[in-house]
This record gives structure tokens, C-alpha cells and sequence, in this order.
């Protein structure tokens, strides 16, 4: 017993070091408690940013904003956490974008694949004018949006066989997000996807329901699909973003000071949370494998395949998106790759 304790403990992934606290405390009036709900786990790069968040603002309210985190899913999945920021039961989530275009139809272009080859050409386009644009847009219909996070690059699992070619996938059940973009991908690659909540997801993969699915690499781990998936495809076929989200109601009952504090507190947790996903990615592709997962990295060539394969993508979603934000999007790619 005593053995196996300290082989679990072992293998848990090692966090970076929740940074200092920075910034003068700031002055205000009243009281407040903020509820912040995810869907990934307590052991994720998305929780360790949230501790960062909680750190900062309870450090620099002086106590007076107290902020107590739900993990995984405990007070429901991203659209569910949504509707209640909504509803002004919950205060604050922080979802993928991706099930959440049914509310915001233009975050469907950060479903495009293969949009970013580098999450550094991401950072420039969310922490530049679109990014900006798109929390603002999303700044309506009962929610703020007051920063970006990272989801990352997904990578695909599944409990039957190796894949390194598109061929590979016929047929497969594979889950992807509640994203008709999504479901088009997988569908043009050939396999047989089915839209679910991210909480149902692990449920679904050890019964059985599908074989496979779509997430990071620390998601794989923290969430444990390794256990019920034995084959990974390094894809790296779409990057996503997680968007931070408050309640209106709470919002509009923040002193201005507060508000500026939960603002700044956003960026920094956005920051630093892509700091840790990106140091901990290779690290943890090679625990997996540690663990028996059989990883598949592609070949470039490998990649263009699927690349080819998933080009009409564009052309069926650029009206649904907008060519203009498409083409502008692709155009800083570009620059960005020529420097
Ligand atoms: O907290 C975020 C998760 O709920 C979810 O967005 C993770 O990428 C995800 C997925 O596959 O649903």
C-alpha cells in the first residue's frame, strides 16, 4: 500500500512556482466572494493558473474579494458554468471558446485547422486588436470578458488502433466539443464524430460510447484518459483558447477599483498559465508514454496529409465566419512566420 502511494506521488506532474504577488493593494468598498468554475481538473495547467488568480486578487483586495475554485465540472460544464455567469448564480468560468460559438459565431475561427503553427502567433493575434475586439463582442448577453487563457494544441487519443493517416480514422466515434466546425473536421477526415460536454467525456470513453478524442496534452494526464485510451496522435490539428468570463451581475456590483483589479489579475493568470502549459507539454507527453500509451509523432509529411484533407474546411466556414477576420488572421500568421 505504503509502495503504491509513493508511486502515484511520484508521477504527479511537478507545477512551476505559483510567482510573487506584484502590484500596490487596492481600496474599496464592500465585501465579495467569487465562485470560479472549470471543466479540467484540480491537477491541469489551467487550475494552476486559477491559483494564480485567486493569489492576486485576495493578496491585492486585501482579503476583501475572497475567490474559491470549482475543478472539474462540479458546477457544470462550460455551457452550463456560462448560463449560470449568466443567470448571476455563478461568477466567474473560464471555457474553451470553441462550445460557446453557438452565443459568439466568430470564435468558430479559432476552430479552423492547423490556424496557428506556433502558440506564439496565437498570443499576438488574442492579446492583439482581434483578441481585443472578440472580448469585447463577447462583453454582452450577461457576461464580461476580461482575458485570454490557454487551452492549447489538442492532440488525438483513442482505444483501438494507431493513427497516421487520415484512412486510419474511418469510422472511428470520436467526441469532439459541442462545435459544428468541429464535427465537420472530423467528419472530412472520415471518422464518425459525436458532440458531448467535456464532463461526460471520460464516462463516455470508458464504456466504450466512443473511441477516441481530442484534447492537450496536460488534459490527456490530468483527466486521466490514458487509462482508457492506449494510442495518441500527436495532430496538433487545432489550438484552442480559453476565454475568462464574469457575471454581469457580479460585475455591475464591483467598485471601478475592483473591477481593474480582476482585470489585471486576468491578464497575469492568462500569462502565466500559457507559461505553464507550454513548459509542462513535453514533459508530459513523454509521462504518457512512460505510462504505455503508444504516442505516434507524424512527419511533416505525415501532417500535410491531413492539412490537404482538411483545406475545404476553410471554404465551407468562411461566410459562417467571415473571410475578412479569416484572411486578417492568416495574414499575421504569415508575417509572423517570415520573420
Ligand atoms: O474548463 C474547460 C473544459 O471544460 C473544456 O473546455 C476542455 O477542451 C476542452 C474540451 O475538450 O471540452
Amino acid at each position: 500500500f505504503l509502495g503504491l502511494t509513493a508511486l502515484s506521488a511520484s508521477a504527479a506532474t511537478e507545477m512551476p512556482p505559483l510567482p510573487d504577488v506584484t502590484g500596490d493593494t487596492v481600496k474599496a468598498d464592500g465585501d465579495f466572494e467569487i465562485k470560479f468554475s472549470i471543466g479540467t481538473t484540480e491537477s491541469g495547467a489551467q487550475y494552476r493558473g486559477l491559483e494564480y488568480f485567486e493569489k492576486i486578487v485576495e493578496q491585492r483586495s486585501d482579503g476583501h474579494i475572497q475567490v474559491a475554485l470549482f475543478p472539474g465540472a462540479q458546477l457544470g460544464d462550460d455551457r452550463q458554468a456560462t448560463s449560470a455567469l449568466q443567470a448571476g448564480t455563478l461568477e466567474m468560468t473560464m471555457p474553451s471558446t470553441s462550445p460557446l460559438v453557438n452565443m459568439f459565431p466568430k470564435f468558430a475561427v479559432f476552430d479552423l485547422p492547423f490556424l496557428f503553427p506556433k502558440p506564439e502567433m496565437a498570443d499576438a493575434v488574442l492579446d492583439g486588436e482581434i483578441g481585443q475586439q472578440m472580448l469585447d463582442d463577447a462583453s454582452s448577453k450577461g457576461l464580461v470578458a476580461i482575458g485570454w487563457g490557454e487551452n492549447g494544441y489538442r492532440q488525438l487519443t483513442n482505444s483501438q488502433h494507431p493513427v497516421e493517416k487520415p484512412a486510419d480514422l474511418e469510422g472511428l466515434k470520436i467526441r469532439t466539443m459541442e462545435n459544428e466546425l468541429h464535427l465537420d473536421i472530423w467528419r472530412t477526415l472520415g471518422a464518425n464524430p459525436t458532440p458531448m460536454s467535456f464532463a461526460e467525456l471520460f464516462t463516455a470513453l470508458e464504456q466504450g460510447v466512443v473511441d477516441g478524442q481530442e484534447n492537450p496534452w496536460i488534459t490527456i494526464e490530468s483527466s486521466k484518459f490514458n487509462e482508457v485510451q492506449d494510442y495518441a496522435t500527436e495532430t496538433n490539428h487545432v489550438y484552442t483558447p480559453f476565454i475568462t468570463l464574469v457575471s454581469a451581475r457580479f460585475w455591475d456590483r464591483l467598485p471601478e477599483e475592483y473591477q481593474q483589479l480582476l482585470r489585471d489579475a486576468a491578464t497575469k493568470m492568462g500569462d502565466y498559465q500559457r507559461h505553464v502549459s507550454r513548459t509542462l507539454n513535453d514533459q508530459i507527453k513523454q509521462d504518457l508514454k512512460d505510462s504505455g500509451m503508444q504516442i505516434t509523432e507524424l512527419t511533416p509529411e505525415q501532417v500535410k496529409l491531413f492539412q490537404d484533407k482538411l483545406e475545404p474546411v476553410y471554404q465551407d466556414w468562411r461566410d459562417e465566419i467571415g473571410g475578412e477576420l479569416i484572411d486578417d488572421i492568416r495574414a499575421q500568421v504569415q508575417q509572423a512566420q517570415a520573420q
